[in-house]
Parts: C-alpha cells; sequence; structure tokens
C-alpha cells in the first residue's frame, strides 16, 4: 500500500517567461523549481499553493487567480510514498519576486529552461505545460536520479480527471 502526501507547485508566467527558484534547502536543494510545498492542517490545495508561493518568493496571488493545469505522481523504487503534486499556473500576481531563506527566484525565457540543474522529469514533462496541453504525468524514481518508467496522459479538462481519480 502506497501512502499518499499531497504537494503544491506554483509556476508563474510573464510574457514569454517562467519564475523558478533556485531550492537553497531540504527536498530538492540545488536544483531549479517552481514553488510549493506540503499543505497544512485545514487548508485546501489552491490556498496551500498561494501560501507556498508568498512564503518562498515573496509574491502574492490570488486562488481564484491560479489554473490547475497538471496532476504529477512520483513514486520510488522500495518506498511506500506517493508523492501527488499539483501543479498551478498564474500570470495575474502581485509584487516582485524576492530572495527568502528556502529560494532564489528568477526569472527564465521558455527556451531557456535550466533542465540539466532541475528534476530529471521536468525535461519531459514542461514542453506540454509550456504548450499549455494539461496532462497527468506519472514518474517511477530509482534513487533520485533515475526514471524507471513513465507515463504521460493529455487531459482536456482536470475537473473530469479529479471526477474520474475521487
Ligand atoms: O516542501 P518541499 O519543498 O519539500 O516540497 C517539494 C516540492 O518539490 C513541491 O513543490 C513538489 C516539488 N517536486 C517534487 N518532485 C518534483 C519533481 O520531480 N519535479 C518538480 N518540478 N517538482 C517536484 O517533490
Amino acid at each position: 500500500m502506497l501512502v499518499k502526501k499531497v504537494f503544491t507547485l506554483v509556476f508563474l508566467r510573464k510574457d514569454s517567461e517562467i519564475l523558478l527558484g533556485f531550492k537553497k534547502r531540504g527536498f530538492g536543494v540545488n536544483k531549479w523549481n517552481g514553488f510549493g510545498g506540503k499543505l497544512e492542517p485545514n487548508e485546501s490545495i489552491v490556498e496551500a499553493a498561494a501560501r507556498e508561493l508568498k512564503e518562498e518568493c515573496c509574491v502574492d496571488v490570488r486562488t481564484g487567480d491560479l489554473k490547475n493545469i497538471a496532476h504529477l505522481e512520483f513514486t520510488f523504487e522500495g518506498e511506500p510514498t506517493l508523492m501527488d503534486v499539483r501543479v498551478f499556473s498564474s500570470d495575474i500576481f502581485q509584487g516582485i519576486p524576492q530572495e527568502t531563506d528556502e529560494m532564489r527566484p528568477k526569472w527564465f525565457h521558455c527556451d531557456q529552461v535550466p533542465f540539466d540543474d532541475m528534476w530529471p522529469d521536468d525535461r519531459i514533462w514542461f514542453p506540454y505545460m509550456l504548450k499549455g496541453i494539461l496532462f497527468y504525468g506519472k514518474f517511477h524514481y530509482k534513487g533520485l536520479d533515475t526514471i524507471l518508467n513513465y507515463n504521460i496522459e493529455e487531459l482536456e479538462s482536470m475537473e473530469l480527471f479529479y471526477d474520474r481519480h475521487k
């Protein structure tokens, strides 16, 4: 039996750029990624997404301006945890990204995403996100560097996907 843990992941977009943060500590340290983390008690997923964005790079976003664009699942060989990552995007936000204890934010042109310094799965699914295709991605890892297998399913709607996966 896998124990599911839910995480959020937010990408801000501006013109042809995407905001990434260089993780300074914890899980995924020294990698560029979107902003996110675990839910707090009594918090909805989208509330957690907005809170984590604020905590990690000092930018405010209204929950109604966060668009759920993907569902990712990560499993690790020999480990009982399933990481359930809800991915959001927004081009409406308030404030200028600031460095915090956890993240150093930087805007990247969408053609210059630093995949060599990111999770190995990101180079597989970013193209879907950057083309605006909704998707469900599953990745099975051995350790933290090797993808043993994966699958990506394009989705017509996230609502229909979650209806199916209730
Ligand atoms: O709270 P913490 O910072 O540990 O949360 C982990 C964050 O990293 C969360 O936003 C989900 C995200 N994340 C993973 N695995 C992967 C991955 O393989 N690729 C990307 N882009 N993000 C990931 O946990």
